[in-house]
């Protein structure tokens, strides 16, 4: 199919980072998921495909979608052939009934991720945002997620802070550090509604003992925040296995790198 620019471009950008996500080791088997909503870009080639399958009623009706248009990789594919082979593994999805369910429009019936529920509701709150953030990611960074092993850390802002301290670049681009959801089953509203309890204060969350989510304006930014977060964990752990407790900048270097860069 003919995709327009902003679309292909979004295309790109998923393949792109769901490549990233895989050689991490961040993507074991089906592990982790990505959508962005393309309502902003869609044209007259996308409001004539015919449904492919559907509709598909969904767990709670998001009125404010009625009608949108979201990328959304497919339940139980790899994130390597979302990388190699993506509208082989994603889906085009529009909302429809006044929010009550969705169609596959393009490319193929590639039915959406099983955390369709989060992506959702997410995208709903960040549309009654409407700050310009369409995109989501959720994958399995593998030191963060360890780190959510250690009841400490699920401590508010412990964790954002011992990150930040560990590289100044995470306190500059990662600025609103990291919320932590306790545990939740998969797939759940419950999951999707404790992420969303955060979304006011942070772009990044870490589900305790599975893994992390974030938000933003594209693809790429919503990684680069996870990729910068998982530096610091590293970073952590080199020293742990050092022997040693990194020492971390101090609060009045972290000040300085705050008004510095105007955070
Ligand atoms: O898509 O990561 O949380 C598989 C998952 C579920
Ligand atoms: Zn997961």
């Amino acid at each position: 199919m003919e995709y327009n620019e902003n679309i292909a471009a979004c295309i790109a950008e998923i393949s792109e980072i769901a490549g990233y996500l895989w050689q991490k080791g961040w993507a074991e088997r089906n592990g982790g998921n990505i959508s962005c909503n393309i309502t902003d870009f869609a044209d007259d080639v996308l409001a004539e495909c015919s449904p492919l399958y559907g509709p598909v009623s969904l767990p709670r009706p998001l009125e404010n979608l009625s009608g949108n248009y979201f990328l959304v990789t497919g339940t139980g594919r790899r994130m390597r052939y979302v990388a190699s082979a993506p509208m082989d593994n994603m889906a085009i999805i529009k909302i429809l009934d006044g929010g009550r369910s969705y169609v596959i429009v393009a490319e193929k019936a590639v039915v959406p991720t099983s955390e369709l529920p989060s992506h959702l509701s997410v995208h709903s709150y960040l549309a009654g945002r409407g700050d310009g953030y369409r995109a989501v990611i959720h994958t399995h960074p593998i030191e963060l997620v360890a780190m959510t092993h250690h009841k400490a850390f699920l401590e508010k802002d412990v964790l954002s802070r011992l990150l930040w301290s560990m590289i100044p670049e995470t306190r500059a681009f990662c600025p609103k550090g990291v919320g932590i959801v306790p545990y939740q089953l998969p797939g759940s509203l419950a999951l999707a509604d404790a992420t969303i309890a955060l979304l006011d204060e942070y772009d990044v969350v870490l589900w305790e003992k599975h893994g992390a989510f974030a938000v933003g304006k594209n693809v790429v930014e919503a990684f680069d925040m996870i990729d910068t977060l998982s530096k610091s964990a590293q970073i952590y752990m080199s020293g742990r296995a050092m022997g040693f407790v990194p020492e971390g900048m101090t609060d009045a270097q972290m000040q300085e790198l705050k008004q510095a860069f105007n955070l």
